[in-house]
């Protein structure tokens, strides 16, 4: 895995370019639900967030860990932002709430959830907020639409030997 920042690689076929010339630092976030309209929540939640870039290909995805549950639907989004990362951890609490999420079990079925994969520059680890996000190097639901929008950070081989299994249906 290379994950050495670099210039932004337009050429993805499959990429959706929402805006451009947005500042900041380049940030890539992990959008999945598996409850109600989850194509709602989702756009929804991508609708929410800071200074879009793009927008990946939708994909739905087996569930990886937790109770036996419906399967996800998961897309990954580049933003150019300058929050800092606690203030973009509360926006994605403040986008899960509202999609109405409620949080009954770790790794169970929800409506949203709003992850913060990588940032440009950061690395901490503290107790409510861990960046890069720990698992996303092992996971195909956010490596697959990683490696959409980020060839330059995920190879074709870092998505084969990712855990689960996902299926590429198009446009969010
Ligand atoms: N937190 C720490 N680091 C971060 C970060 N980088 N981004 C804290 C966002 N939050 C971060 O998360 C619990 C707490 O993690 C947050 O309050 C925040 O302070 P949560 O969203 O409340 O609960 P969770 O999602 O159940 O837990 P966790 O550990 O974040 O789960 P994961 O590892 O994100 O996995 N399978 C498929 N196919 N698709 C999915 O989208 N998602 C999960 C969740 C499991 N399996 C899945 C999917
Ligand atoms: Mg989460």
């Amino acid at each position: 895995m290379t994950l050495h920042s670099a210039d932004r690689n337009d050429s993805t076929a499959g990429k959706r370019a929402v805006g451009d010339d947005a500042g900041g630092r380049r940030v890539f976030m992990s959008l999945g639900s598996n409850m109600g309209d989850r194509r709602t929540h989702l756009r929804q939640g991508v609708e929410m967030l800071p200074g879009v870039v793009a927008v990946s290909p939708l994909y739905e995805t087996d569930p990886v860990g937790g109770p036996s549950q419906e399967a996800f639907l998961n897309v990954a989004v580049e933003l150019r932002t300058d929050l800092e990362p606690t203030r973009l951890l509360g926006l994605c609490h403040r986008i899960e709430s509202a999609a109405e999420r409620v949080r009954e079990q770790r790794w169970g079925p929800r409506t949203l959830d709003v992850d913060i994969i990588w940032m440009e520059g950061i690395e901490l680890d503290t107790d409510r907020l861990t960046i890069p996000h720990p698992r996303w190097t092992q996971r195909r639901f956010v490596l697959a639409p990683m490696r959409d929008l980020a060839p330059d950070l995920v190879s074709e081989s870092d998505v084969r030997f990712g855990e689960g299994t996902v299926q590429r249906l198009g446009e969010l």
